[in-house]
């Protein structure tokens, strides 16, 4: 199953001018794509990570989300939910230090042929890297527009030949409450699990990230790998995977386990739908500031086109 390839790039074989080429040739997309006015103001700061971390090699630029207005860097690594470092915002990038990335290994088991076992290196290798610009939304009401790297999930899955009984993809994040201090305490029925259909799992737009701005995730962002799902809150995206299991039937998630009149299976972005303790019409944009104006929250986070057939026969009232 494991495809050794040579392309594996030690970071001090990436020359700090490596990092700027790619940086510039980032800016001059975002220019070509229109939002060069942001980006000249004093947003230029927002395209220039810490560039302490490692550079992912080879990122192809994709046409996903250019012309959004990214938030900044400080805000997306700095106000976090990773509930295995702390409840609150700040908690996950004080605290997620003490978590080992490498080695790194995920197992993909379950309803396949081909169940096995792939290294972060490998992935990082054997799939092609894009560059992505998504809205991720949190279900307290704020968003954020990230320059994720990463693949499609479904190039992944088809690898280990799914069969026909599966028809739902299970996640699981690392269970060590050694590098996990939060998994201490009883906060959440650990490890934390999720879930999607074998459809959405498979849908183009549902992204396994490896890196963020460039450069690998910071741990506080669910390093290495992490899930992505643009049209989904915030929670469904889990961090750090070590294994993915295809299943038969709903797999049971984390926060719908814990509050289930609160957080459905699907969590599809939907403004039309509260959530029983708050409004899901309008949020706010992180680093507008708390007084700052709301937004209307488009169905599907802004994603209606590409995946609202998904779900075309559904009541969303009951399957939220
Ligand atoms: N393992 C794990 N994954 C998780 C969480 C968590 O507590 N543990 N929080 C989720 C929630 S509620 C959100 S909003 C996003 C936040 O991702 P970010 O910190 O990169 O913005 O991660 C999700 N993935
Ligand atoms: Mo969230």
């Amino acid at each position: 199953m494991l495809i050794r390839r040579h392309g594996d790039i030690r970071s001090s074989e990436i020359t700090p001018a490596d990092v700027y080429a790619q940086r510039r040739a980032f800016l001059k997309a975002a220019a070509a794509a229109g939002v060069g006015a942001a980006l000249s103001g004093p947003a230029a700061a927002l395209v220039a990570p810490a560039g302490q971390r490692d550079a992912i090699a080879g990122v192809v630029e994709t046409p996903h989300g250019r012309g959004l207005e990214l938030t900044d860097y400080e805000f997306v690594t700095q106000y976090n939910n990773f509930y295995e470092f702390g409840t609150d915002k700040a908690d996950p990038a004080e605290n997620a230090h003490t978590l080992r990335t490498r080695p790194w290994n995920v197992v993909v088991d379950g309803e396949c042929e081909a169940p096995g076992e792939i290294g972060i290196e490998d992935i990082l290798t054997g799939f092609t890297q894009e560059e992505r610009i998504y809205r991720l939304r949190c279900v307290e009401a704020w968003a954020m527009v990230v320059p994720w790297i990463g693949f499609p999930l479904g190039d992944l899955l088809r690898r280990f030949k799914p069969t026909s009984r599966a028809n739902y993809v299970r996640f699981e994040t690392l269970l060590d409450p050694e590098q996990m201090p939060g998994q201490r305490r009883a906060i959440l029925d650990w490890p934390y699990r999720e879930g999607l259909r074998m459809d959405e799992a498979m849908h183009p737009l549902t992204i396994l990230a490896t890196g963020l701005y460039g450069e690998v995730l910071p741990n506080q962002n669910g390093a290495p790998l992490r899930l992505v799902v643009p049209w989904k809150y915030g929670f469904k995206s889990i961090k750090s995977i070590v294994r993915i299991s295809f299943v038969h039937g709903v797999p049971e998630t984390t926060w719908w386990r814990m509050a289930p009149d609160e957080y459905g299976f699907y969590a599809n972005v939907n403004p039309s739908v509260d959530h029983p303790r708050w409004s899901q019409a309008r949020h706010r944009v992180l680093g507008e500031g708390l007084f700052s104006r709301k937004h209307e929250t488009p169905m599907f986070n802004g994603y209606a086109d590409q995946v609202a057939h998904l779900y075309k026969d559904m009541d969303l009232r009951k399957f939220y």
